[in-house]
Order: structure tokens, then sequence, then C-alpha cells
């Protein structure tokens, strides 16, 4: 898959090769994380996922995204995704200590993908967002506006990319913008529950929730609604700095 993205993109004559620094190649050097451990809730002792405090109030993006529905998510949906994947992690390792069942590797298997995405997705959900006009909002400015421009032509061109993806997931998911380290190019995914229709190897730098649960309250059926309101609370400083990891220049 990535190199059919590889060649769909060398095919548009729009690239232009860069020298990869050597730094860049190792990549235990000095790439920071996406997330922190304290972001992702990481407790190092118990060797197990919290679910990590907000960056701020549930009622900062007010009135984009609704303090009830922030709660909810937080303490309810997003607190399931890290109890799923402790859980899932457990069942494994007593399959692999000989005491659990080694016919459910498929299935506790397939909860790690699922809880694994689903606990990372809102971590980076959370930190991508600000209060509007106090970090959220506007557009992006240095290294990723250029890269915006050169990937799709304009701030507004993949604005409307990226919020018609978030528009069109069909049923539950996320629209994404993410780093392809190969061609490295931006690309606009979309992805269905927590982790289907993604490609290895993308750095993900910004997602939009459509799950229900995300704006059912305040939106209804009215997901175009939802998704121009996140556009109000994107936190581009945020999202800049894990474009700036994922291409370390
Ligand atoms: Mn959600």
């Amino acid at each position: 898959m990535i190199s059919a993205i590889g060649v769909g993109v060398a095919a548009a004559g729009a690239g232009v090769a860069r020298a990869q620094p050597a730094a860049s190649s190792g990549g235990a050097g000095g790439r920071p994380p996406l997330l922190s451990p304290d972001e992702l809730g990481w407790d190092a002792a118990k060797g197990e996922y919290t679910l990590p405090p907000m960056p701020y109030a549930y009622d900062a993006l007010e009135p984009h995204l609704d303090a009830t529905t922030m709660e909810i998510h937080h303490t309810r949906h997003h607190a399931a995704y890290v109890k799923g994947l402790n859980t899932a992690l457990a069942r494994l390792a007593e399959i692999r200590a000989g005491t659990g069942d080694a016919s459910l590797i498929k299935h506790w298997s397939r909860e790690v993908s699922f809880h694994g995405a689903g606990h990372v997705n809102h971590a980076l959900f959370w930190v991508t967002m600000a209060p509007a006009g106090a970090g959220g909002g506007g557009e992006p400015i240095g290294s990723l506006a250029a890269a915006i421009a050169r990937d799709f032509g304009s701030f507004g061109a993949f604005a409307t990319h990226f919020k018609g993806a978030a528009n069109a997931v069909e049923g539950s998911g996320w629209a994404w913008l993410v780093h392809e380290p190969t061609a490295d190019r931006l690309l606009v995914l979309q992805g269905e529950k927590q982790q289907d229709m993604m490609v290895t190897g993308v750095t993900p730098l910004l997602g939009v929730d459509v799950w229900e649960h995300a704006y059912y309250l305040r939106y209804q059926s009215r997901r175009a609604d939802y998704v121009n309101a996140f556009m109000n609370v994107v936190n581009w400083t945020r999202v800049a700095r894990h474009f700036d990891g994922a291409t370390e220049r």
C-alpha cells in the first residue's frame, strides 16, 4: 500500500527529492515521541495504561465541542479503550505464560488493535485541540504550512479535502492528516472504527473523531456542522510539532 501511494505521488510529478539526513535514519536519535508517556497514561511501575488527564477543562472547547460530550467521551469512551487494551495485553501475557487459552490469540490480538488504536487516537485527539482563539483554530504556519501548500495546493484545499473525508466516513471512524515517510508527503486518510484503513508506517498528525459519540448530543445527525466546528479548535502548533517530529529536518 505504501508503494502504491509512492507511485501515485511520483506520477503526479509534484514530489521534490530531498536528501535524508543521516540523523533521521536511525529512529533512536532526537526524534520526539508523538505522545509523551504521561500523555498516553503509561504507568511504567504497573506496566499498564491509565486514562490520561485532559489538557484542559471539559468546557474549554465550548461552544464548538460541548462540555457534556467531552466529559462522557473522556471518562466513558476513552476510559473503555484503556481498560480494553490493558485486558487484552494481560490475556495475551497469560497465553504466553501457558495459563491462558491459546485458542483466543486471534480474539485478543484484535482487541489490542481496536482498543490500542482507540486509546492512542483519543490521547492524540485531546492534545491536538485547544480553546478557539486561545491556541485553537486558524491555520498552521512554518514548515507544516509549506508542506500543506506543497501537497494539497493550499490550506483551503486541504481543509476541504479533510472535512470531506471526515463527512464521508462510512459509519464510525476518523479522518486523518498523516505524514507518509517513504515519499515524504502529507496524505488525508479515512479510518473506520479505530484502526481500519490506516496505512502502515505513516505518522498521524491530526485526527477528527467522527463516531456519533463525539458529536451527537450537540449536533445530532449534522456531522458536517461538527466537523466545521472542530476546525475552530485545532491546535495547529501541536500538529506542527507532530509534523516536525515526523520529518526531523
Ligand atoms: Mn471517540
